[in-house]
C-alpha cells in the first residue's frame, strides 16, 4: 500500500509526549461532568481500537497513538460551557464562527475545545485538527481526524440506532491492518454523516457547510478507494 496524501500530512510531526498525555489524562476530569467523562474515556478506547485496525495499513508508527489518546481525551472539554462562555472563548482566541454557528454550543464546542487545549497544553497541529473537526468533519480529513470523528459517533455508550448500526458495519467489514479497514472507516463515516444530516433535517436545524463538504469529499474519496482496492485484488 502506498502512502496517500492523507497519511503523509498527518505523520511528519513530533507525537504527543508521554508526559503531556499523562498530564492531560489527570486534568480532564476537572473540565467534564461525570457522564461526559465516561463518554470521553469510551471515545479514547474506541479510537485506540480504530487506530489498531488502521495504523499499520499506512505503516503509521505506534507512538502516534498518543495523539489519538490526547485528541479523544480533549475533544469535549468545553462541552459544558454555556453559549455565552463559548462566545467569550471565540472572541478571546479569534475563532472563526459566523451566522448559525454562533448560536450553537454543539457547533462551537469543538472549536473552543481545540483552542483551549492548544493554549493550555500546547497540543500539536494533528491533535488540534482532530478536536477542531470532531463535530462536523471537513474536506480531506487525515487518518486521526477520521478516527476521532468516528469513535465519537460509535463509542459503546451511544445508543442511537444509527450509531449502533454504524459500529456494527465497521467491525463487520474491517479486517485489522488491511485496506478493508480504511474502506470501512470511510463508509462508516459517510453513514454517520447521513444519520446526523437526517437528524438535523428532522429537527429543522441548520446543516453546517463543513458537514456537507465532509460528506461530499468522503463520497468521492470512498469511490476512488473502492476502485483502487478492486484493482489490487
Ligand atoms: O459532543 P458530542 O455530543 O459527544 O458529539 P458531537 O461533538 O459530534 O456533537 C453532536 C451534536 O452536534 C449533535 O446534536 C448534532 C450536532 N451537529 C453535528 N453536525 C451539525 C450539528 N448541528 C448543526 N446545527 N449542524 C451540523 O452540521
Ligand atoms: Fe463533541
Ligand atoms: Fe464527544
Amino acid at each position: 500500500m502506498t502512502m496517500n496524501k492523507e497519511s503523509i500530512n498527518a505523520f511528519d510531526h513530533e507525537p504527543t509526549s508521554p508526559e503531556l498525555l499523562c498530564r492531560i489524562r489527570s486534568e480532564i476530569p476537572s473540565f467534564l461532568t461525570e457522564k461526559r467523562l465516561s463518554h470521553t474515556l469510551f471515545v479514547e478506547k474506541e479510537a485506540l481500537t480504530l487506530a489498531k485496525y488502521c495504523f499499520l495499513v499506512y505503516n503509521v508508527p505506534e507512538e502516534y497513538s498518543r495523539d489519538v489518546s490526547a485528541a479523544a481525551l480533549l475533544h469535549d472539554i468545553t462541552k459544558k460551557l454555556t453559549l455565552g462562555e463559548q462566545l467569550t472563548l471565540v472572541e478571546k482566541y479569534g475563532i472563526e464562527a459566523v451566522g448559525h454557528q454562533r448560536k450553537s454550543v454543539e457547533l462551537l464546542h469543538s472549536k473552543t475545545a481545540a483552542f483551549l487545549a492548544k493554549d493550555r497544553y500546547g497540543i500539536n497541529d494533528v491533535v488540534f485538527s482532530a478536536v477542531y473537526n470532531h463535530t462536523t468533519g471537513k474536506e480531506n480529513m487525515n487518518l486521526i481526524d477520521k478516527i476521532i470523528f468516528l469513535a465519537d459517533y460509535i463509542e459503546p455508550s451511544r445508543k442511537h440506532e444509527n450509531c449502533i448500526q454504524t459500529r456494527e458495519f465497521f467491525y463487520a467489514n474491517a479486517v485489522p491492518c488491511d485496506i478493508s479497514a480504511i474502506c470501512a472507516l470511510d463508509k462508516a463515516i459517510i453513514k454517520s454523516l447521513d444519520g446526523t444530516i437526517s437528524h438535523l433535517i428532522e429537527k429543522g436545524a441548520a446543516i453546517d457547510v463543513s458537514t456537507v463538504l465532509a460528506r461530499n469529499y468522503m463520497l468521492s474519496a470512498s469511490e476512488e478507494k473502492e476502485f483502487e482496492h478492486g484493482k489490487e485484488k
